[in-house]
C-alpha cells in the first residue's frame, strides 16, 4: 500500500489482529496495534509525512550517527532515505521461527549521495518481525563492505503512545550512570528507584540490563523492552517548552508521548572490512497486572 504521500509501505498482520506497518521511507515502523486495534507507537498530529524528513512518530532509525555527535545530519541519513523491500530474504532464525509470525526485510545501502557525507560502503538490513502474540521485533545487521573499517552509533528511536506522562514510570535504569543533553552530556547516576516525569527529560543512559518497562498507569499497559547488541538506553520527553520549539509537534502532544531507544551510542560499533553488526530490540506490550 502507500501512505499519506504515496511512499510504499508494507503491513503486517497477526492472525489475532495486531498489526505493524512500515514505510520504505527511512525503513520507519509507522504504526503498532495491538489486537484490539489500539495503536501502541505514538506519531504526532503534526507530522510531515514528506520526505526526506523523517515522520515524527513510529520508530525512525538513527543511523550512523545518533543525534549531533559528529558530522552528519543529526541522527544521521538512514531515517531520510528510501529502503527498498526484499523479496527473497533469508529465512527466520529457528529462534523467532513459530507459525503465525509474520516477518519483512527492508534495505538500504551506501548510495552515492550517502557517501558524500560518509564515504563508507554498507548494507544495512532490517528485519521487522510481528509476532504471533502481536509482539514486534526490530533486528539491524549491518555490513561493512568496504575495505577500510569504519564506526558509527545507532538507535531505534521508539515513540511510545502513552495516555498521561506524568503517570507514566520506567524500570529498569537504576543506579545506571546517564549523559545529559540538557547539561552537556555530563555524567550522572540515577539515583531514583524508578524513572518519573515532571519536567523535560534527554538522557542516554549506559550500559543497561536487557530488560527495560515502561508502566503506564492510566491505560493500564506495561512495554517491555528487551535488547541484544544494544547497551544504552535514550530517554526522551521535550516537555511544554520545547514542544512549543518542534514544528512538527503538537503543543500538548508531550503528555502523550515517550521516547525509549534502544541504542549504542556511548562507544560507537566499529566494524572491519566484511564484519557484520546486529542490534535488536523486542518490543512487547501487556495489560499491567495492578
Ligand atoms: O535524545 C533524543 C533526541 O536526540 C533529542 O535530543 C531530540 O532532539 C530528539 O532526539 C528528536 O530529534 P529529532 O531530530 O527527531 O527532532
Amino acid at each position: 500500500s502507500k501512505d499519506e504521500n504515496g511512499v510504499s509501505q508494507v503491513v503486517l498482520r497477526s492472525p489475532r489482529g495486531a498489526s505493524a506497518r512500515i514505510s520504505l521511507h527511512g525503513g520507519q515502523v509507522r504504526s503498532w496495534k495491538n489486537e484490539r486495534g489500539e495503536e501502541l507507537l505514538f506519531t504526532s498530529s503534526k507530522a510531515i509525512f514528506k520526505p526526506p524528513a523523517a515522520v515524527r512518530g513510529g520508530i525512525p532509525i538513527c543511523f550512523p550517527q545518533f543525534g549531533n555527535r559528529g558530522s552528519l545530519e543529526q541522527h544521521g541519513f538512514a531515517r531520510n532515505r528510501m529502503w527498498v523491500v526484499d523479496e527473497n530474504p533469508p529465512p527466520l532464525q529457528s529462534t523467532d521461527h513459530s507459525s503465525g509470525n509474520a516477518f519483512i526485510d527492508l534495505l538500504r545501502k551506501s548510495s552515492d549521495d550517502d557517501m558524500k557525507s560518509w564515504p563508507h560502503r554498507y548494507e544495512l538490513r532490517l528485519r521487522v518481525i510481528l509476532s504471533v502474540d502481536g509482539y514486534l521485533t526490530l533486528i539491524s545487521r549491518i555490513r561493512n563492505v568496504n575495505c577500510k573499517p569504519f564506526s558509527f552509533s545507532f538507535a531505534y528511536h521508539t515513540y511510545f503512545s502513552v495516555s498521561d506522562i506524568s503517570e507514566v514510570r520506567v524500570e529498569g535504569l537504576e543506579t545506571l550512570d546517564y549523559l545529559d543533553n540538557l547539561c552537556n552530556r555530563e555524567r550522572f547516576t540515577e539515583q531514583g528507584d524508578a524513572l518519573t516525569f515532571e519536567s523535560e527529560v534527554d538522557r542516554v543512559y549506559l550500559s543497561s540490563s536487557d530488560a527495560v518497562a515502561v508502566f503506564d498507569h492510566e491505560k493500564k499497559r506495561t512495554f517491555v523492552i528487551r535488547k541484544e547488541g544494544l547497551p544504552d538506553v535514550v530517554v526522551w520527553n521535550p516537555w511544554e517548552k520545547k514542544s512549543k520549539a518542534i514544528a512538527d509537534f503538537g503543543d500538548d502532544e508531550y503528555k502523550h508521548m515517550l521516547c525509549v531507544d534502544a541504542a549504542a551510542i556511548e562507544k560507537p560499533i566499529t566494524l572491519k572490512p566484511g564484519e557484520e553488526w546486529t542490534g535488536r530490540v523486542d518490543l512487547s506490550v501487556t495489560a499491567s497486572l495492578y
